[in-house]
């Protein structure tokens, strides 16, 4: 039976990357006095690499630049700020549908947790405008960043999210919007997954996804099925949930 629900962060709860995550990184750049500047296309390339740090990392390896670590935790600690007050600003609002979708699912008994590669912080400053300020009243755990060692497409947050909550990979749902999402769920165990893509996401391989949706949608703002046993949806249900996950796991 399901019994949880696993929301990924970024991309999925809330359309962060392209102008929330780039725009916070290059301002700090900027405020580091780096002549770096990441584009729309050539970040959409950096999102292979998870983790704001590591992307950095990747990025001076790229560039054949070198920092120390501390260097790179201040210029990441400097991004996060302004990412922070970008989310709080609430400037950047979640995708449609997923509100409807958290609020029915604490109404049916579900239990919920975000499960996350960026920093735990971001997640608070995300949510607190759209749940008031109440976000712990819907999620029971924020899984998110440094608390593992190998980010996503590691399986390794979704098992400490589970662990932390005493569930098996047969009692959860994951929602991701990406690959290296949805590999990070499958590894761990789980297989039901809802993918709702994005622009960034939209031509990533989900074959091995249970329903894939370009959003979760509205009753005045239907989503679209793109992949799935389920195509007479409007928009994605608790009630739609329940039926991939039953056919997922039995
Ligand atoms: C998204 C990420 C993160 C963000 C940046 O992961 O890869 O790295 O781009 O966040 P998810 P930080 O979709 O799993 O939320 O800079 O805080 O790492
Ligand atoms: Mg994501």
């Amino acid at each position: 039976m399901l019994n949880a629900l696993l929301f990924d962060c970024d991309g999925t709860l809330a359309d962060t990357e392209r102008h929330g995550h780039r725009v916070a990184f290059n301002l700090a750049f900027e405020a580091a006095k780096l002549d770096w500047h990441w584009g729309e296309a050539e970040y959409g390339e950096l999102l292979a690499v998870t983790g704001g740090k590591e992307r950095i990392r990747h990025y001076l390896d790229r560039i054949g630049g070198s920092m120390t670590d501390a260097e790179v935790r201040a210029l990441h600690q400097s991004k996060s700020e302004i990412f922070k007050s970008l989310a709080k600003s609430g400037e950047i609002s979640l995708r449609p549908g997923v509100k409807r979708l958290i609020l029915d699912a604490k109404r049916e008994g579900l239990r919920m947790a975000i499960v996350t590669t960026t920093t735990e912080q971001n997640l608070h400053a995300l949510l607190e405008a759209p749940f008031k300020g109440r976000a712990n009243d819907y999620f029971e755990l924020f899984a998110a960043g440094d608390v593992v060692e190998y980010k996503k497409p590691a399986p390794d947050i979704y098992l400490w999210a589970m662990e932390h909550m005493g569930l098996g990979p047969m009692q959860c749902l994951a929602v991701e919007d990406s690959q290296n999402g949805l590999q990070a769920a499958k590894h761990a165990g789980i297989e039901s997954t809802l993918i709702t893509y994005n622009d960034y996401t939209r031509l990533e391989d989900f074959n091995s996804a249970s329903l894939v949706v370009d959003q979760l949608g509205n009753p005045d703002d239907p989503c679209r099925v793109q992949q799935g046993t389920i195509s007479e949806i409007e928009f994605v249900s608790v009630s739609t949930l329940k039926q991939i996950h039953d056919q997922s796991v039995y």
